[in-house]
């Protein structure tokens, strides 16, 4: 591939993004995405220690599956249906630092929902961002309603929903798998599998190897992905969002991942997994993986980095101050939204 500013790739390196229809602009507004993601992560783990928020569920490990899925859907036109580890899925859509660091502080300005909702249901109905319910894979079916509300209507929109592998062991996951298929659905479901269920591994929760393994008992292709590898992902995600806006139906991707935080901040890791896995894990980042790849291709030096981590710093700190300068909700709307008025 032609390298950007005249610098050479590595001798023998592989260009892999070009077949995908991706420019090194592409790579590094992925690369942006992820740093930031992690960077306002970190962020809110800080506030929570400091006693400024309550309470944290992080994506941080899965921020690759979330970039490499979310990037192939249209924002402002496609349908966004996330769980509560997709800050990197919200930002792809278009939600901004600011937005989720206002629903971390619950202010009433919070697009998700005004300050109601935990952190981490991330919503904006601008950038077509649909805010969850807690109970785990509920939003599955919520994505098929979607694309069949689009389907129906003529229009050439695609819903993903985004779920851990324990969510697949739920009803709702196999019912809306079940209308999608026989449907036609045109919606992709992408499990970011990071092998374990809070303290429960995937190996006490389900009875086959592979979530995807699960997408033939609806008739249609369950795609096994690595996803900590930017560019596995966006292929298959691709390749599924095309199939689902050709009318030919729904696919399952399976992001194979790992969180490298405890699940929540409320969690202690140290019950259930051993820091020399994590350690091994963290080394096999999604963000080292592309960073790694774009040096390859001549996309990457130390300078970058430095803009980058820069740029990505100063959003958070802006986003910090502003949310936490923000008002909370009036006490008198705490009726507001949820009941209609006859
Ligand atoms: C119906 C239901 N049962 C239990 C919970 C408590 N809970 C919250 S997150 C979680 C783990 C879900 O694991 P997975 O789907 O793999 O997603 P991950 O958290 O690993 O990303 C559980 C059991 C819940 N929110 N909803
Ligand atoms: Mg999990």
């Amino acid at each position: 591939m032609a390298a950007t500013q005249g610098q050479p790739t590595v001798a023998g390196a592989v260009d892999r993004h070009t077949p995908l229809g991706l420019t090194p602009d592409d790579l590094k507004r992925m690369y942006y995405l992820m740093v930031l993601a992690r960077s306002l992560d970190e962020r809110m783990w800080i506030l929570n220690r400091q006693g400024k928020v309550a309470f944290v569920i992080s994506g941080q490990g899965q921020e690759g599956a979330q970039v490499g899925s979310a990037y192939a859907l249209e924002p402002g036109k496609d349908f966004f249906v996330p769980y509560y580890r997709d800050l990197t899925v919200a930002l792809t859509a278009g939600m901004t630092a600011r937005d989720l660091m206002l629903a971390l502080f619950a202010r009433a300005e919070d697009p998700a929902s005004g300050g109601r909702q935990m952190p981490g249901h991330y919503g904006h109905r601008a950038h077509n961002v649909v805010s969850g319910s807690s109970p785990i894979a509920t939003q599955i079916p919520h994505a098929v309603g979607i694309a069949m509300a689009s389907k129906i209507k003529g229009e050439d929109v695609v819903a993903a929903a985004w779920f851990g592998e324990a969510a697949s062991s739920k009803g709702d996951f196999h019912e809306a798998l079940n209308f999608a298929g026989l449907l036609k659905a045109p919606v992709v479901f992408v499990c970011e599998n990071n092998r374990y269920a809070i303290s429960v591994p995937e190996t006490k929760q389900m009875p086959v190897p592979n979530v995807a393994d699960k997408a033939c008992a609806y008739g249609f292709p369950g795609v096994i992905t690595d996803g900590n590898d930017v560019l596995d992902v966006y292929g298959a995600m691709k390749e599924a969002v095309e199939r689902a806006r050709r009318g030919d139906g729904p696919t399952l991707i399976e992001c194979k991942t790992y969180r490298i935080v405890p699940h929540s901040s409320d969690d202690d890791e140290s019950r259930y997994r051993s820091k020399v896995e994590v350690e091994e894990w963290k080394r096999k980042g999604p963000i080292e993986r592309l960073r790694a790849y774009m040096e390859s291709q001549g996309i990457w030096d130390e300078g970058y980095e430095r803009e980058v981590r820069e740029r990505a710093l100063s959003e958070v700190n802006d986003a910090t101050e502003y949310a936490e300068r923000a008002v909370s909700p009036d006490a008198v709307t705490i009726l507001d939204n949820l009941f209609g008025r006859v």
